[in-house]
């Protein structure tokens, strides 16, 4: 998809060539670029850089900021998929790291990335009242990720909750809090004031909810081999998802809901919201 395409070939130029894997063991670095380079979808890093360039930045400028963000996430993937968690064998339609380099080598080149992760906001080229901001904004929303993590698999939910509100914590925390991240963060890159920022902030809430009623829709309506995960598990599990509470098409129809109040968000920066809202309407309509 065109919106895609630029972004996401600058971010994946970079985690090959700019990141410096040379001065780690042979065996780690391998892990750890397994565990990042390959076939991801990019989405984080390219709402960075897309957020970035609609608050009147450069892409180039968000470009160790988009790449934190993805380190961010390839560490969640791998320790998600270990045994201890969801105990999955396939990722990015090929073995998961644990899979192929032992499950000590995985848990290892996962907090590897974490930590590689806020090296890189140290380049970025702005005042340091920004990269505070940057080190906050993706702090934040690896705390709430790993928060959701816990809410999904370990309990702790508040329990005189209704059942869609716990499922919509779960998912804001778990998926939607790296999504607004990246939104702030790109919007910070580009030195944005508070109004602005509040636009981004909105915009990367609504996207990051229905990113995961999505995820939830493609994991009963897709196969496998398509994704390039395992799919089918989350009844298989008994988990709660919006599919089990809505049904699918009642499901589809928060999509559309979100998907039209993401784009609303984005109506105060006219024009140069235009990559965001086409990104968000791929998001919704996405099959892998
Ligand atoms: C163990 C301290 C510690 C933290 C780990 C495992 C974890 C905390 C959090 C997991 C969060 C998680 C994996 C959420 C699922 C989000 C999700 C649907 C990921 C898939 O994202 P895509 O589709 O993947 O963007 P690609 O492969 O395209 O990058």
């Amino acid at each position: 998809m065109d919106v895609i395409t630029r972004p996401s070939e600058m971010i994946e130029e970079y985690l090959e060539s700019s990141i410096d894997w040379s001065f780690l063991p042979e065996n780690l670095a391998e892990a750890a670029r397994y565990g990042t380079l390959g076939s991801g979808k990019r989405l984080r890093p390219v709402l960075v850089i897309l957020s970035c360039e609609a608050a009147g930045g450069r892409a180039e400028d968000a470009l160790p900021a988009a790449a934190a963000l993805e380190l961010v996430h390839c560490f969640s993937l791998i320790h998600d998929d270990l045994p201890a968690l969801d105990d999955d064998s396939l990722r990015r339609g090929r073995p998961t790291l644990h899979v192929h380099a032992g499950e000590p080598m995985a848990i290892l080149a996962g907090d590897l990335l974490l930590a590689m992760a806020f090296g890189e906001l140290t380049r970025m080229k702005m005042s340091p009242k920004q990269v505070n901001s940057l080190v906050d904004e993706l702090a934040t929303g690896t705390r709430d990720m790993v928060v959701g993590q816990v809410y999904d698999t370990l309990g702790g939910l508040p329990a005189e909750q209704p059942a869609l509100e716990q499922l919509q914590l779960v998912h804001r925390n778990k998926t939607g809090a790296l999504l607004r991240a990246a939104c702030r963060m790109g919007a910070i890159c580009a030195g944005s004031d508070e109004p602005t920022h509040q636009i981004f902030t909105r915009y990367g809430e609504t996207v990051g909810l229905m990113f995961q009623v999505v995820d939830d829709l493609l994991d009963v309506t897709q196969s496998t081999e398509h994704v390039g995960k395992a799919t089918g598990k989350d009844s298989a599990l008994g988990k709660r998802t919006y599919p089990g509470l809505l049904g699918i098409e009642g499901s589809k129809q928060v999509v559309d809901q979100l998907r039209n109040q993401a784009c609303e968000a984005l109506e105060p920066l006219g024009p140069a919201g235009v990559s965001l809202r086409d990104l968000c309407c791929y998001m919704a309509i996405r099959t892998r």
